[in-house]
Parts: C-alpha cells; sequence; structure tokens
C-alpha cells in the first residue's frame, strides 16, 4: 500500500508521521508558536530532524470560531515555509480549502493537499483534477469552523461519516483522479462530540472498507483533555496514546504537532510487533521520480 504523491510515492507498509507546521497566530495548541516565517522554517527542520514523514503546512485556524483569512493573506503566510521546506527531503502537503491556495501551493511544487472541506469549495475539485500526480487528503466534517460545534446530530456517526468519504472519494474518481493519490480522515473534533470522536475511534476500523488508506489527527484535541482532564498544553501523552490506538484501528497517516514522541512510541510499537507494524526496514518514501525541487 503506498500514498501517489507529487514528488513521492510515499510506502505505507509502516505507520508514517505528519508533522503539523501552523503559521497562524490562533491555531488552538500552538497558535503564534512560528506564526514568523524564519520560525516557521526552523520548526520544519526541527521535524525533519525528529524524523517527521511529512510536513503540512497551514496558515488559517480551523479551531471552532478561528477567524476566516482572504486567499491572499492565508498565501502570504504559507509562500515563504513553503518554498525553504521544499529542499528539505521530505514530502510536503498544504493544509488548505481555498482553491486558490492550492493551485499557488502547488505552482510552487507542493506534494499533497490537505483540505479539511473535502475539496467541496467551488472549484476545488477541479484544482487537483488538474494536476496529474499531487495526493489528497480528504476529511470529514460539517459546516466551518464558526458553526461546526453545533453540528453534532448524526444517528449513526460512523455509518454517516464513511458514507460522506465514500462519496467525497467517488466524486475526485469521477473526476479521473486515481485512487492511489487519495487517503482519507475521519475528522476527529470537526463537527463531533467528544463522545462521537471516540466511538469514530473504536470503529475506524469500519472505514478501512472503503478501499483507501486513513490519516488521523489526535494530536492535543479536546476529547483528550475530556477524557483526562488536562489543559491543551499538557495533552503529550494522551495524544500518543491515541494515535497508537489509531494505528492498531487501521490508521496508517499520524497528523500530529509532537513528532519525536509520536517517532519514539511507533518505534516501540514497531519492535514490539504491535498490529500493523510489520514494517520495511527502509524508509520507505521513494522519490517517483516526477518533477523535484
Ligand atoms: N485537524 C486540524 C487541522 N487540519 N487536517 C486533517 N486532515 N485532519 C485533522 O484532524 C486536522 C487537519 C486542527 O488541528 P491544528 O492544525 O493543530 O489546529 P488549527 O486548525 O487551530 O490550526
Amino acid at each position: 500500500m503506498y500514498w501517489q504523491t507529487r514528488r513521492y510515492q510515499i510506502d505505507l507498509g509502516r505507520p508514517r508521521v505528519m508533522g503539523i507546521v501552523n503559521v497562524t497566530p490562533d491555531s488552538f495548541s500552538d497558535g503564534g508558536q512560528h506564526g514568523e516565517a524564519a520560525s516557521a522554517i526552523a520548526h520544519c527542520e526541527r521535524l525533519v530532524e525528529e524524523g517527521v514523514d511529512i510536513l503540512d503546512i497551514g496558515g488559517e485556524s480551523t479551531r471552532p470560531g478561528a477567524a476566516v483569512l482572504a486567499d491572499d493573506e492565508e498565501w502570504r503566510r504559507i509562500a515563504p515555509v513553503i518554498r525553504a521546506a521544499l529542499s528539505l527531503g521530505v514530502p510536503l502537503s498544504v493544509d488548505t480549502c481555498k482553491p486558490v491556495v492550492m493551485q499557488r501551493a502547488l505552482d510552487a511544487g507542493v506534494d499533497i493537499v490537505n483540505d479539511v472541506q473535502a475539496l467541496r469549495r467551488p472549484g476545488a475539485l477541479q484544482v487537483l483534477a488538474g494536476h496529474a500526480t499531487a495526493g489528497i487528503c480528504l476529511m470529514h466534517m460539517r459546516g466551518e469552523p464558526a458553526t461546526m460545534q453545533g453540528l453534532t446530530d448524526y444517528v449513526d456517526v460512523v455509518a454517516e461519516v464513511a458514507q460522506f468519504l465514500g462519496d467525497q472519494a467517488a466524486r475526485l474518481r469521477d473526476a479521473g483522479i486515481a485512487a492511489d493519490r487519495i487517503v482519507l480522515d475521519p475528522g476527529y473534533g470537526f463537527a463531533k462530540s467528544s463522545e462521537q470522536n471516540l466511538q469514530l475511534l473504536r470503529e475506524q476500523q469500519h472505514l478501512l472498507a472503503l478501499g483507501y488508506p486513513l490519516l488521523v489527527g489526535w494530536s492535543r484535541k479536546k476529547t483528550l483533555g475530556d477524557v483526562t482532564g488536562r489543559a491543551v498544553g499538557q495533552r503529550l501523552p494522551a495524544s500518543v496514546a491515541a494515535a497508537l490506538l489509531a494505528v492498531s484501528h487501521g490508521a496508517r497517516i499520524l497528523r500530529v504537532h509532537d513528532v519525536a514522541a509520536t517517532v519514539d512510541a511507533l518505534k516501540v510499537w514497531q519492535a514490539g510487533g504491535g498490529p500493523g507494524a510489520l514494517f520495511a526496514d527502509n524508509s520507505g518514501i521513494k522519490n517517483s521520480g516526477g518533477s523535484s525541487q
């Protein structure tokens, strides 16, 4: 199993760590820490040293009630970080819902588009259909960050998330996008109560029936605070535990803030033969010979 992305074919024979780079003043756990390009670039370099497999660069927070940015402002934040990070030797993902930002990031050379709105904004699907190889992460959510926490009425949350993700993947396939470019994400923390997030985690394996690799983001999220009583800055152990649970329930890519800790946890997982931990011995990320920078 692999994920086709622009420059890299990512072997998912072992779980992969996607490191979060928020070039924002207002992200829920690290807002303002890497708000300037120079510190965001230094953060990218540090995550690579810590063993990250993919860097996910975003300029707009998706936390409930976050400010909505104009296209140009979002791009202004992330462009210098993307340009510098392209030479770090790992796949680059851009975390955006905006078609204009997707197009600019692809033109600059990013490998993956990660869209919490699953390419539903007008024009987004066309941007990705117009690219031959970029990887795509489709995430489940309802509404917008400002409204999503009021949109948690589900009859069967697992079935409805599965239905949504299956429908969105089919939309991409109909537009001519190859299946090996697509990964799916249940969207932990997006328009879901804590109990719904935990039910999705317990039953996450049902989503594997859709036939696509799963990417998950549990890192520092509120549900972990609800379970442990910990404030956002003290959720590292809880985040690592959730990451390992998600992997044991079939996830292949973990989107995390704390890369070093997650890499260590996965190494122990691998050494101890955790479910899904029969890994290849090399890094498993191959340069697929696409346009490289
Ligand atoms: N979570 C966040 C942002 N983007 N993308 C995917 N695919 N899956 C997620 O779970 C996900 C995501 C929220 O986390 P963070 O980036 O730390 O916060 P903020 O949106 O406030 O910047």
